[in-house]
């Protein structure tokens, strides 16, 4: 009987390893490959005994937009020797993981997105030489390098689409979505940055229409071709082969597609977005990735959820589907957002009971299995304080503070746009002369031709363009502020002559220097990153608080969104003896009994004993 119970537990051990159920699988587990990095969890025994840790879980996501980042040669784009500059900067903010947008070789339509060869360094950023010396210098920093998989469509300089393209019989014809012409016009596809909205682009070549969901140049790469997924396959071991630690998938809910292309069910009310995301394979492709490749290694995986609701998330990410690892939700960006309009956000500003009970939502769904992800900004959206802030003078330290308070210490994965922890707010451009964004200028187009609202729309960029994220880091307060010695591809923001790494650096209370003590906070407590959360007072339109409980570790955070003093009084469900105050954006409080007098964005973590 024991005989036959040690011969089923390894049958259950071979069949694990084969097919890969176990998706945390460490270096030690497979032999095939070596690993240049070993990666570690905290050492800090506080967080002994706490289940299901993963160092993804555990460290905070610094994300850099290469472009923007540090110029190293003068040519006004950022590169990879600039980042190897100031890698003992990244260092020094205490992250662990650099999610890096895309650096591979490119024509640059939307700026690194629109790939041409997926095992090439985009020749502006350098070389693979660069690239190798960058990842072995973030590891030797204890950093771990996420790269951009954009697996979607690549661009239309690739060799596969030039083929492609070349005449119906090619083999790599199959490699993107055709539409024979003879066959009239295709079901109209909606488009996001087309100038006609129309994701149908027409080749007199072959006489068929290719598919872009995004532009011209990023043809959508056909996922139900067999061979075409084995190619995706062989990119990314060919990255985790050298070391690199996980990626960060964009628009990765989008690779599957009923290739009949029908016209778009009226249940979903023209949401393109929303049904470009229910691929009828979009999980069997997932389920075959994670066997053929991601199982294989010790990395992490974020798909960029794109159109995926609350109701679906558990189906990327739910760990025992073995597909993803967390999934980067948008929902609540939508906040502020005036509907049915491009971008603009509401005058009224956003609702603070809605973020709050969005992101309560989120964290429910992930309280029993899987993991979330926590951001308030990216490449693609505007600068945090800006959105979610208040960017004039007198608030937009403190509210920056506050944010990057707020960021680390909810439950789930921080991603920490660059810049963020300067308090770089939106540059605001007046002139559409001045955005170099494919998004924006494409939409000024499109407006031209339908005589929509041109200044309306500029007034609106200001807020919400994806350049004003985008502009050039600010390092001191020299000239382009220390970002490049030559003319930046798009404008420095011209509060860089305060707002700039070097000033921040030499000012104790300054956004910076903030920053890294809430990073280091974070990194110390249990409760702050694996910790229950429990929101009070959801309907509080000032404030958001909310605590974090690990075991006897219990955090208690109060977070004023607001220009106004408010008086707030501890919910009485919230029990306490003692409290201690873990940080503070202001010098100090008033506290009398259980009534906190929070002065305008001001974030205070209290430990409650
Ligand atoms: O940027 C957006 C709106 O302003 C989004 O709708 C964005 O297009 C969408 O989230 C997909 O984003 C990703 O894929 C795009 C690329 O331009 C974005 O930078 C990337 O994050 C196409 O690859």
């Amino acid at each position: 009987m024991k005989h036959i119970n040690s011969y089923i537990f390894l049958m259950l051990l071979a069949f694990a390893s084969c097919n890969c159920f176990a998706q945390n699988t460490t270096a030690n587990d497979n032999k095939e490959h070596t690993f240049l990095y070993k990666k570690q969890l905290n050492p800090n025994p506080a967080f002994n005994g706490i289940k299901q840790r993963a160092w993804w879980k555990e460290d905070i996501v610094y994300q850099i937009y290469p472009r923007s980042f540090k110029d190293s040669d003068g040519d006004g784009i950022g590169d990879i020797k600039g980042i190897i500059s100031k890698l003992d900067y990244l260092k020094s903010l205490g992250i662990g993981i650099v999610w890096l947008s895309p650096c591979f070789a490119s024509p640059n339509d939307d700026n690194g997105y629109d790939i041409s060869n997926y095992k090439a360094i985009m020749k502006e950023f350098g070389t693979m030489q660069d690239f190798d010396n960058m990842l072995k210098g973030m590891h030797d920093r204890g950093i771990k390098l996420v790269l951009d998989l954009v697996a979607n469509h690549s661009s239309d300089e690739h060799e596969w689409f030039k083929q492609s393209r070349s005449s119906r019989t090619n083999p790599y014809r199959e490699y993107y979505h055709w539409w024979p012409a003879e066959r009239g016009k295709p079901a109209h596809r909606w488009s996001f940055f087309d100038v006609n909205e129309d994701a149908w682009k027409y080749d007199s070549l072959t006489n068929a229409y290719y598919l872009h969901y995004f532009s011209q140049k990023q043809p959508d790469l056909n996922w139900e071709n067999p061979k075409l997924r084995q190619e995706i396959y062989s990119i990314m071991r060919f990255w985790f082969d050298k070391g690199v630690d996980g990626f960060r998938m964009d628009v990765i809910p989008y690779i599957s597609k009923d290739t009949s292309f029908p016209p778009i069910p009226k249940s979903f009310n023209g949401d393109y977005v929303g049904y470009y995301s229910y691929g009828p394979h979009l999980h069997d492709y997932l389920q075959e990735m994670n066997k053929e490749v991601l199982c294989k290694y010790d990395i992490t995986t974020v798909a960029e959820g794109i159109g995926v609701n609350a109701d679906r998330v558990q189906l990327f990410v739910a760990p025992e589907r073995n597909e993803l690892q967390m999934l980067y939700q948008g929902e609540a960006l939508g906040n502020g957002m005036l509907p049915r309009e491009f971008k603009k956000l509401d005058p009224k500003g956003y609702s603070l009971p809605v973020l709050k009970k969005v992101y309560t939502k989120w964290d429910s769904i992930f309280a029993l299995k899987g993991w979330n992800t926590i951001f308030l900004a990216n490449h693609d959206q505007p600068r945090m304080v800006t959105r979610w802030g208040n960017d004039n003078d007198q608030y937009r330290e403190l509210s920056s503070k506050l944010l990057t308070t707020f960021i680390m210490s909810m439950r789930g994965t921080a991603y920490y746009y660059n810049g963020d922890e300067l308090g770089m707010s939106n540059i605001k451009f007046d002139s559409i002369g001045d955005y170099k964004d494919i998004e924006s200028i494409n939409r000024y187009k499109f407006l031209q031709k339908t005589g929509g609202d041109l200044q309306g729309f500029i007034e609106a960029q200001k807020m919400t363009a994806r350049d004003n994220s985008r502009t050039p880091m600010q390092w001191d307060n020299q000239k382009n502020a220390g970002f490049s010695s030559g003319t930046p591809w798009l404008k420095v923001n011209s509060n860089y002559t305060w707002v700039n790494v070097d000033s921040e650096n030499k000012d104790a209370h300054s956004v910076l220097n903030y920053c890294r003590k809430m990073v280091q906070l974070h990194k110390s407590s249990p409760a702050l990153i694996y910790g229950q959360y429990q929101v009070y007072d959801i309907d509080d339109p000032f404030v958001y608080a909310y605590t974090r409980t690990q075991g006897k570790e219990r955090m208690l955070i109060v977070l004023n969104f607001s220009n106004k003093v408010v008086d707030y009084q501890i919910n009485s469900s919230v029990l306490y003896k003692g409290m201690k105050e873990r940080i503070n954006n202001y010098s100090s409080t008033t506290i009398k009994g259980r009534t906190v007098t929070l002065k305008p964005w001001q974030a205070i973590i209290y430990q409650l004993f």
